[in-house]
């Protein structure tokens, strides 16, 4: 069978965004292997758009990451001569005092990011497409925006394909991982296919704790239905004139937006909550849960005056942790995993596959990846170390 320096198993965002950095700053081969045809709808990078915000709200030490991020990002556009990166800013909203929205703030502060602390009704008087008042309060950031995402993976694709030592196989349906003879690993693919390499990156989302459970590793990852939709909207949230947001609501529950952008409509979907999954389960389509409606257009309604018709829905998936940080480790000798993203992940992608490349080539491991260990759930009922 066919053997690689390395193997990339899931070529969605944090596996083609290494593959891209080893064909950059590597002389090593890679074999990269996705069930489908990336950019596809079965991992976590189709919707058209998500956010990239630095004063993070799921705590001020992904604030690093999150900048070397951004900064990649706009490489990236300069050097593929793309829009990948809307700089429209984001306004987190929310009760004063949320933890999102303290952890917004203390990041803000711990790292200097300019950031506009304004109660609702000021807030709504600046952006009158938000419909709020002083119980609820808005932090903007400037330095933030709205990142494209199938136009990423693409420019990723095409950059990956165009190296010789890169070789993407799609249609490679990992079914199980082996050690090899030799040492390394080997996946084993439903057509029978087999792909060899020392050293493995498994970043196959929902794939993932499937393939570790047949090496004996349990990983603490579970999978959940979620909805977004957009809608049709007035030119108070065209995208010069209305951020990204997400809104803490009064009850608890998370929701993100982003402006109507290139006359997409306004598009908004909740991040908490969520209908689990099976590992392999098949997503009921957009309108066919009783509530896939009704949980947005509630906060519509409430929220934002001039807001229209909805337009039409999509489905997506989270891969949570039980922290819902993500989880990037090397939890046998020579196979990362990069998973469980939590519905937060794709902004940083720029900057894992800089640093899972780093691991993956030069067996170093960055600090910022410290926060994501697999360590942290060794207390819980079966995980394994
Ligand atoms: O992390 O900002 C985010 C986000 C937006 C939608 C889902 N996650």
């Amino acid at each position: 069978y066919p053997g690689t320096d390395y193997l990339i198993i899931g070529a969605g965002s944090m596996g083609m965004a290494t593959a891209d950095w080893l064909a950059r700053h590597s002389d090593a081969s890679v074999q990269l292997l996705d069930a489908f045809s990336p950019p596809h709808e079965h991992g976590a990078h189709h919707g058209e758009t998500r956010l990239l915000r630095q004063a993070y709200g799921e705590g001020s030490s992904y604030v690093p990451l999150a900048r070397r991020a951004l900064k990649l990002w706009k490489q990236l556009e300069e050097e593929s001569g793309e829009t990948l990166f809307q700089p429209t800013g984001v306004v987190n909203v929310g009760p004063p005092g949320a933890p999102f929205i303290a952890q917004v703030e203390a990041s803000a502060r711990q790292h200097g990011l300019a950031l506009d602390s304004l109660p609702g009704d000021q807030l709504a008087r600046r952006w009158p497409g938000w419909a709020l008042d002083d119980t609820l309060h808005g932090c903007f950031e400037h330095e933030a925006g709205v990142l494209f995402v199938e136009r990423i993976l693409k420019c990723w694709r095409a950059r990956v394909e165009h190296s010789p030592r890169i070789a993407l196989a799609t249609g490679a349906q990992v079914i199980r991982l082996e050690a090899g003879e030799q040492g390394g690993w080997v996946a084993i693919c439903a057509d029978g296919q087999r792909f060899g390499a020392e050293r493995v990156l498994l970043s196959s989302g929902q794939c993932i704790a499937p393939l570790m459970a047949g090496l004996g590793v349990d990983l603490p990852l579970t999978r959940v239905r979620k909805t977004f939709a957009w809608y049709a909207c007035d030119a108070r949230y065209a995208q010069d004139h209305f951020p990204g947001f997400s809104l803490t609501t009064p009850s608890g529950a998370i929701y993100y937006g982003f402006p109507d952008i290139e006359g997409a409509g306004f598009k908004m979907g909740r991040h908490d909550s969520g209908q689990p999954l099976e590992s392999g389960e098949a997503m009921a389509a957009f309108g066919e849960h009783g509530d896939d409606v009704s949980e947005l257009q509630q906060v519509v309604d409430r929220y934002f005056p001039g807001i229209g018709a909805l337009r039409h829905g999509a489905v997506c998936q989270y891969i949570r942790t039980p922290d819902e940080h993500f989880l990037i480790d090397e939890p046998l000798p020579g196979l990362i995993v990069a998973g469980g993203f939590s519905g937060h992940g794709f902004k940083f992608a720029s900057a894992l596959g800089e640093a899972l490349g780093i691991w993956i080539d030069q067996q170093r491991r960055l600090p910022e990846l410290a926060l994501f260990g697999l360590a942290r759930f060794s207390s819980l009922e079966g995980s394994t170390q």
